[in-house]
């Protein structure tokens, strides 16, 4: 198994959601913890939370167990980590960095129960120390985790969102000091499904504007019709106590299969609102391909907002997902052509390290009979993305690289409006980055994403095709290697 170069992966076991994560000003680090089984690689109990550290969110320092359960059949659960600046909640010396009085709130889940506890790092997030009143959030339930917290500048309170997962609600609550809890509202979004896990609520910059909105994000596992394991978001408004979504709209997150359990890092504002997922889905997660170790995040995104049409008549505020390659990474230009239109025969282009960023724009003429273009990776065993005429639709195919589990869906498509439009002529933009067995596909500068592993391909050729029709107006390959290794 190739392992991804821009995306995280532990060094060996289990791996699934990202569960805390923060930027550290004192140290310029981002720091990532994970859902860890540092003993199968599966998931199971007693599950960990892992930890890696980034200066640049590409190249990352793998510290393995950053905190444990004390029983072999419970779990560090998914959660958050905020730094404490102002020491709000007492754990910390007067003397101590107020940029590393870093503060983990997660889910302690037993087989009967899953509350919220509370800990918190004198060493800068390498090391914890539990909470001696652990939980700090105890509703007696079996299914209420997640909990996902940020401070509140113009309430001056800690906001904690987390999931009561089976009754479909994410529980908002509130606290002056991160210790005790008051429940403030819950927020349904009227999709079931099986249960909510791993919300989240984050502010966005408006592009082009001095604006921000809140964005609450939900993940469903299972139940939405791609099946198996999903990331929506809600655009709207938060007073501190209620989320109210704009026009109750709610729209998919990513339109592939393995985009789970995203979340933002606790981070200052000037570093942007940046966030990954876990790059797979629990409809298969456990059974993917593997060496020593399974389970990859995604690569970072950075997340804002724009109106953009979602037809040809509503233009809607849409989360816009720019991914995240740090300075570590170096760039070698593979292939860079301008306004070409293909004959029959395809350009090709072959990578090194299994890892390549393409970026192509493309003109359509409306009024052709066909139009077909498409980005392949692989001979034999590939995985093909790209834009179909007839249906004026972007696709991923993985139908040739794909492993015999019958949840391990095929074909995923997404539906952008054209970047801009010329007369007869629409133009698009579709960039991706694949990186081990991950593709991710950014479509119209992040208007829409499509992200799916894809296993077993031989070789690292790319190719990319279109019908004689369809311009190139910008070809561009590039191959990433990790410069600092
Ligand atoms: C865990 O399948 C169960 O086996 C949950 O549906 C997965 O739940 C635990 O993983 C999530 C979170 O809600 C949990 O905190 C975490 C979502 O590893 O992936």
């Amino acid at each position: 198994m190739l392992r991804p170069l821009l995306a995280f992966t532990a060094a060996s076991g289990w791996l699934n959601d990202p569960c805390g994560q923060f930027y550290d000003a004192t140290t310029s680090l981002w720091h990532l913890y994970y859902q860890y089984n540092p003993n199968g690689t599966t998931w199971d109990t007693p599950l960990y939370w892992g930890h890696a550290t980034s200066s640049d969110l590409s190249t990352w320092d793998d510290h393995g167990v950053a905190i444990g359960p004390e029983n072999n059949d419970d779990g560090i659960f998914t959660g958050s980590i905020v730094v404490d600046h102002n020491n709000t909640s007492g754990l910390f010396g007067a003397e101590s960095d107020p940029n590393q009085r870093v503060v983990a709130l997660y889910t302690y889940a037993t087989p009967t129960s899953q509350a919220q506890h509370l800990a918190y790092s004198l060493d800068g997030g390498y090391t914890f120390t539990k909470y001696g009143a652990n939980p700090i959030l105890d509703v007696h339930e079996a299914n209420f985790r997640d909990p996902k917290v940020f401070w509140h500048g113009p309430t001056s309170q800690w906001i904690m969102v987390l999931a009561l997962a089976q009754q479909y609600k994410v529980e908002i609550y509130g606290s002056p000091n991160l210790i005790t809890w008051t429940h403030h509202s819950s927020f349904s979004c009227g999709v079931t499904g099986f249960q909510y896990e791993c919300p989240g609520l984050v502010e966005v910059p408006v592009e082009n504007s001095n604006d921000k909105k809140w964005v609450l994000i939900l993940a469903i596992n299972p139940g939405l019709p791609l099946g198996g394991s999903s990331n929506l978001y809600f655009v709207g408004t938060f007073d501190g106590y209620t989320f109210v979504p704009e026009q109750g709209q709610g729209r998919p997150m990513d339109f592939g299969k393995d985009f789970y359990a995203f979340q933002t890092f606790s981070a200052p504002e000037n570093m942007g609102v940046v966030g990954l997922a876990w790059a797979s889905n629990w409809q298969y997660a456990n059974q993917i391909p593997a060496g020593k170790e399974r389970g990859a995040m995604t690569v970072p995104r950075n997340l804002t907002l724009g109106y953009r049409n979602a037809n040809p008549e509503t233009s809607v505020l849409t989360l816009l997902q720019l991914a995240v390659i740090g300075s570590s990474i170096s760039q070698t230009v593979l292939l860079d052509v301008k306004n070409t239109t293909l004959s029959s025969t395809p350009i090709t282009v072959e990578s090194k390290s299994g890892a390549i960023v393409f970026d192509v724009m493309f003109q359509v003429d409306t009024n052709s009979t066909e139009g077909l273009i498409q980005v392949k990776y692989g001979s034999n065993k590939s995985i093909r993305t790209g834009f179909d005429f007839f249906a004026k639709q972007f696709f991923v195919d993985r139908r040739h690289s794909s492993f015999d589990n019958p949840f391990f869906t095929d074909k995923t498509s997404a539906s952008v409006e054209p970047l801009s439009v010329l007369g007869d002529f629409l133009v698009y933009r579709m960039q991706g980055i694949i990186d081990g067995n991950l593709l991710e596909v950014y479509l119209n500068d992040g208007e829409a994403t499509i992200t799916n592993s894809f296993f077993l391909v031989e070789d690292h050729i790319l190719s990319i095709s279109c019908s004689t029709d369809i311009v190139l107006l910008e070809a561009q390959v590039k191959e990433v290697e990790n410069a600092s290794k």
